[in-house]
């Protein structure tokens, strides 16, 4: 009995101590107008080992949420002067879905309709004040687990399990959009299409593990670098997309060639070999009139490139 109990304890404990540790990578934001529940609020939370952010009116609230984006927990009073806790609710949820941002609304109003309009208005959960220590814990870890649960379900949809790469699905869903964004902002948008050269001779030789090695090397490589800003994506196989945005043509190129050489000096290792390959690249540089047409042009300039005899980037 002591040991199973021992044993439960020191479970209770190691859940405990990862929580807390995640918790300091977590931005809340308290919002209230009382300089007192602002304090006990920070005091409360950061005792849980929270990054504490505090607001003292809604608009103040949503200038640090508009400069501090990763903000997961709000906690808003409901009573406050200018702009009320519901105001505050609405213009927070016209930008920020309750997927990414969970509010936790307060009152210590008597109201039993204020929970029903908080949560109607578009918050995850509500308060009444006084709360525990205890019970503001848990709801707060509670949104937070709510939270990371979606994360991870959002990016099993929208990943490639393999590399860890966006897949295809969410090229297509985010392309169309990238596209339109960039022609607004006059930005330059290349396309790119990329494909591992003779990947099946790799398999081949080096067997499927080898290959999948390799695959994750080079998304490993696509993952560094001004890549970071890109929307990079894995279409399938040994094929990957690039929308690259920028100022000029001259500097993203100049990227393209960079990474393009990186791979041929960064070989990959995989059951005590040393597995050397190169890629091939197709570019889109011009705007025309549809993302379709871009990666089209691209795909037919990587055409070009395996012709031409692999290796090699074609514009
Ligand atoms: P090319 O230079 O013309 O592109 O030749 P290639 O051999 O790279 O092209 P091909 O399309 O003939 O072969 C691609 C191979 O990629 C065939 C397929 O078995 C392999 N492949 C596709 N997906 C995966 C994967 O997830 N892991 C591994 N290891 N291989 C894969
Ligand atoms: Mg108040
Ligand atoms: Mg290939
Ligand atoms: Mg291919």
């Amino acid at each position: 009995y002591v040991i199973k109990d021992s044993l439960n304890a020191f479970e209770y404990l190691t859940e405990l101590v990862g929580r807390l540790y995640k918790n300091q990578f977590i931005q809340v934001l308290a919002v209230d107008d009382s300089a007192t529940s602002r304090a006990y609020l920070k005091h409360m939370l950061g005792t849980q080992f929270f990054q504490v952010l505090t607001a003292g009116s809604g608009l103040e609230a949503l200038k640090i949420i508009e400069s501090n984006p990763d903000i997961r927990i709000i906690l808003t009073d409901y009573n406050m002067p200018e702009m009320d806790g519901f105001k505050l609710v609405s213009e927070i949820r016209k930008l920020h879905g309750k997927d990414r941002i969970a509010i936790i609304g307060l009152s210590a109003s008597d109201d039993s309709d204020l929970s029903a309009r908080f949560l109607k208005i578009g918050a995850n959960d509500f308060l009444s004040k006084p709360f525990s220590f205890e019970e503001l814990t848990w709801r707060v870890n509670q949104n937070i687990e709510m939270l990371e649960h979606i994360d991870i379900i959002r990016d099993v949809a929208n990943r490639d399990f393999l590399t860890g790469l966006f897949n295809r699905r969410y090229f297509f869903e985010n392309g169309a959009g990238l596209f339109v964004k960039t022609y607004a902002e006059k930005k330059q948008l290349v396309v790119a299409m990329m494909d591992i050269d003779h990947f099946k001779r790799i398999n081949d030789t080096y067997g499927h593990d080898c290959g999948d090695t390799v695959l994750k090397d080079m998304a490993g490589l696509l993952s560094s670098a001004h890549f970071k800003t890109y929307l990079v994506a894995r279409l399938g196989g040994e094929e990957f997309a690039v929308l690259a945005e920028g100022d000029s043509f001259a500097e993203i190129s100049e990227h393209f060639e960079a990474f393009h050489q990186s791979v041929a000096e960064t070989p990959s290792h995989c059951d005590g070999k040393t597995i050397s390959y190169t890629i091939s690249i197709g570019l889109c540089p011009t705007r025309l009139e549809s993302l379709d047409a871009m990666l089209k042009q691209a795909d037919n300039n990587l055409y070009l490139a395996k012709q031409g005899g692999r290796n090699q980037i074609i514009m």
